[in-house]
């Protein structure tokens, strides 16, 4: 067997030297971050840089901005460390001050899609116990409806006009607050930092508790080895962050990890591929993190465009959902200059997980790579329990500092999750290779990847349910080539009832985040189920296969 791989405890260890962790137990992740910013060659060079404006902010007055927003949060807002803050912002420079400073504080901070209905978000208002909000103009009324404190963000950056339009914010974020006259709170690494939403292998949607240390460990293992892989030095490159910011891929890369090898990160509001061949010209991109549809656009794009407007491009990076071959073949043959790897994490990985890494003799598109360091892995037959040598599939388990802490109020769902003392099941379908490469070949988790978005069946299914001319329902997902895949409810509707297929899909996306809605509806006269009740989903995703080939 490879040195990685022990059959006798049928581990996988990494492939690549142990990393060491910060120590000290009293440590919160922004100082973590922060304490690598004196390595930075030019603390002066953008740290920030809003893509429609060109607005920047330096890594000098990111550290200085974070402690002084800190501090008015701590002195106006009487925000206090244990309290849960909600983000519920699109992509903007305010989002990685606030959660900087916020998380400083030993406050913990959830995000929301800023898309999200107003159920969703009271769901996780309660469930989190959120006592103030920072959110845009689209979702101010939504949450102050729930009784939340709220603080608009505005759009503009101009201090000028924020200081006349949005006075309460401005007093935050003017800046010249001294942390010194506040008492720093001791926060110690394992306190709860984030809360972020998954459903994970099974069920609604739920909180995913990452501590400081998770945060740590995902900047250190995932992003901070990554940089240190490659002869040129991370504070050389500059990201394109089109990716969300509320979700933990977009999270752990641009508000917490690139800053402390010192790269630039350029801020689009949300992913327009019609802009993104100008952005990427204009502010010289050379790396640019996606998920597959971004990349289908992309190349689509490309072909169209002249090769100069790339050429400062080194690296897509896809993951957050499966990778065709067809993607592939056609990125890699439409731009062959540009470095192709996948990476692959989990919400309750902290995004910890395995990335690509080709060399002049290794390439490996399809596969999304090798574990992280300080990382292990099982492969578990699911029938037998048995753990499987590389070359077999089985539930991919994994094992490390990045793995949460739990799910928020939930020991039942923690307890069927995190398995042994210590390993996340993670409802993946994988092999390892020869060489110790991971692919990913299925998922035996409900959950539904819509364009890299997660959305829990469970939770929609609950919305159907709540329909008084639906008797039954359940969801599955259907392939997609542009989303990956789509929701598709089966429906048991009340016997002499017109309800359309229509109806429902109005029904439900007048109750959810536009990207979780609905986008197929087939009647059926009954769900199938198993005699304990559970819904037979391989069965549902035959149904859809008939439905679609008849
Ligand atoms: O919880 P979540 O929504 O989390 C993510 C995380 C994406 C990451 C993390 C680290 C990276 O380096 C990176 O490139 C991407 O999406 O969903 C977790 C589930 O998404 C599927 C898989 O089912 C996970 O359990 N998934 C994530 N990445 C991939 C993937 C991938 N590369 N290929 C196939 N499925």
């Amino acid at each position: 067997p490879p040195p990685w791989f022990s059959p006798d405890t049928g581990i996988y260890t990494s492939k690549h030297p142990s990393v060491h962790l910060p120590v000290d137990p009293h440590l919160d992740a922004a100082s973590a971050l922060f304490s690598h910013i004196h390595t930075i060659d030019d603390p002066n060079s953008a740290a920030f840089v809003d893509s429609l404006t060109g607005f920047s902010i330096s890594y000098t007055e990111l550290q200085v901005m974070v402690e002084s927003i800190a501090a008015a949060i701590h002195r106006d807002l009487g925000v206090r460390q244990g309290d849960v803050v909600s983000l519920v912002l699109p992509n903007s420079l305010y989002f990685p001050l606030l959660f900087l400073s916020l998380i400083s504080l030993g406050t913990v901070v959830t995000t929301m899609n800023p898309s999200s209905s107003l159920g969703e978000i009271k769901k996780q208002v309660s469930e989190c116990n959120v006592a103030l909000a920072f959110t845009s103009r689209e979702s101010v009324a939504k949450l102050a409806s729930l009784g939340v404190v709220v603080i608009r963000v505005p759009e503009s950056y101009d201090l000028d006009s924020v200081r006349v339009e949005n006075p309460k914010f401005y007093s935050i974020i003017k800046g010249g607050f001294d942390f010194g006259s506040v008492t720093k709170p001791l926060v110690k690494q394992d306190d709860v930092a984030a809360i972020m939403y998954s459903s994970g292998t099974t069920g609604a949607s739920k909180g995913v508790m990452l501590t400081h240390r998770n945060l740590i460990a995902s900047m250190e293992l995932f992003v901070r080895f990554e940089a240190s892989q490659y002869e040129h030095p991370g504070s050389s490159n500059v990201y394109l962050a089109a990716l969300p910011l509320c979700h933990i891929y977009g999270l752990s890369l641009f508000v917490m990890g690139l800053l402390s090898v010192g790269s630039t990160i350029v801020v689009m509001r949300r992913f327009d591929v019609s802009d993104v061949v100008d952005v990427i010209e204009r502010f010289k991109i050379t790396h640019f993190p996606v998920v597959p549809p971004m990349l289908m656009a992309l190349t689509k794009k490309a072909k169209g465009v002249c090769g100069e407007a790339f050429r400062s491009l080194k690296q897509v990076s896809s993951g957050a959902a499966p990778l065709s071959r067809k993607f592939i073949e056609d990125f890699v043959g439409t731009l062959p200059h540009v470095d192709l790897i996948q990476g692959y994490g989990m919400t309750e990985s902290t995004a910890v997980g395995t990335r690509g890494f080709n060399t002049q003799k290794l390439r490996k598109y399809s596969s999304v790579g090798l574990l992280a360091p300080n990382m292990q892995a099982r492969v578990v037959d699911w029938s037998s329990g048995s753990f499987l040598p590389p070359g077999n599939r089985g539930e991919l388990w994994i094992q490390g500092p990045g793995v949460m802490k739990g799910y928020l109020n939930n020991p039942e769902a923690t307890e069927m999750t995190i398995v042994e003392k210590s390993w996340l099941r993670t409802g993946d379908i994988a092999y390892f290779d020869e060489d110790g490469y991971l692919f990913i070949v299925d998922r035996m988790k409900e959950i539904i990847k819509y364009k890299g978005f997660q959305i829990a069946p469970a939770d929609l299914e609950a919305v159907l349910a709540s329909h008084p001319l639906i008797i039954d329902a359940a969801v599955t997902a259907a392939p997609n080539e542009e989303c990956g895949e789509i929701p598709v409810a089966f429906v048991v509707r009340r016997q002499e009832t017109t309800l359309s297929e229509q109806d429902v899909i109005s029904y439900v996306a007048a109750q959810v985040a536009p990207y979780r809605k609905v986008r197929k509806v087939v009647m059926v006269s009954s769900i199938p189920k198993s005699p304990t009740g559970k819904i037979l989903r391989k069965e549902l995703k035959r149904i859809l296969t008939n439905c679609v080939s008849s």
